[in-house]
């Protein structure tokens, strides 16, 4: 599966609210494979619609080789606080530290439509919480100082140079990259 062009800081549909899913189509699955290849050619540990031109409510994590399918997720609860530093396929190189609970309970539907909840905590529940953000528009440099804010935009206005209409398409290298590693596992 081709991986999907990804949407840069800067592109409108970053900033947009997504539509609840209603009904799990082949389409839906679809457009979700699509997104894991993405991800992981991208080496990254998280996806949302928005990031690849989409407005479904629908995000993916993939943390030591565990993948989860997010639809219309929610926070059900949460609990402590944790600073850490985050990262983010739609403004790559910049980094943040990031304040969030430590833990939290979470509902979503996964691809075959059934509602789950569970509990996280560590990079597993700040992944999930940095999707959810995508979900309702909110980005992590959202959270951040307003000096640290200001920093992490003019370094982005010089890396912003490299992706044209705001769009990243990964190079034929990268995907190669991935194909490979793939292969292995
Ligand atoms: O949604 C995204 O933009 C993906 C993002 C998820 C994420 C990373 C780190 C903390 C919270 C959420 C990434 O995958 S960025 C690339 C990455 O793998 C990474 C960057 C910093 C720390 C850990 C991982
Ligand atoms: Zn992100």
């Amino acid at each position: 599966m081709t991986p999907l062009p990804l949407r840069m800081l800067g592109d409108p549909i970053l900033r947009k609210e997504t539509t609840p899913v209603t009904s799990i189509t082949g389409d839906l699955r679809l457009l979700i494979d699509a997104m894991f290849t993405t991800m992981h050619a991208a080496r990254g540990i998280g996806l949302a619609a928005p990031q690849v031109g989409r407005l479904e409510r629908l995000a993916i994590v993939d943390i030591k080789d565990e993948p989860i399918v997010l639809i219309n997720p929610e926070i059900l609860a949460s609990s402590g606080m944790e600073r850490d530093e985050e990262g983010c396929l739609s403004i790559p190189d910049i980094y943040g530290d990031v304040d969030r609970p430590s833990t939290v309970s979470f509902r979503a539907m996964d691809r075959e439509g059934n509602v789950f909840e569970r509990e996280v905590d560590g990079l597993l529940a700040r992944c999930i919480q940095h999707e959810i953000d995508h979900l309702h528009g909110k980005l992590f440099i959202d959270y951040l100082s307003v000096l640290k804010r200001r920093a992490a935009l003019a370094q982005w206005a010089k890396e912003k140079e490299k992706y044209p209409g705001n769009v990243r398409v990964l190079t034929a290298e990268e995907i190669a990259t991935h194909r490979h590693r793939a292969e292995e596992l």
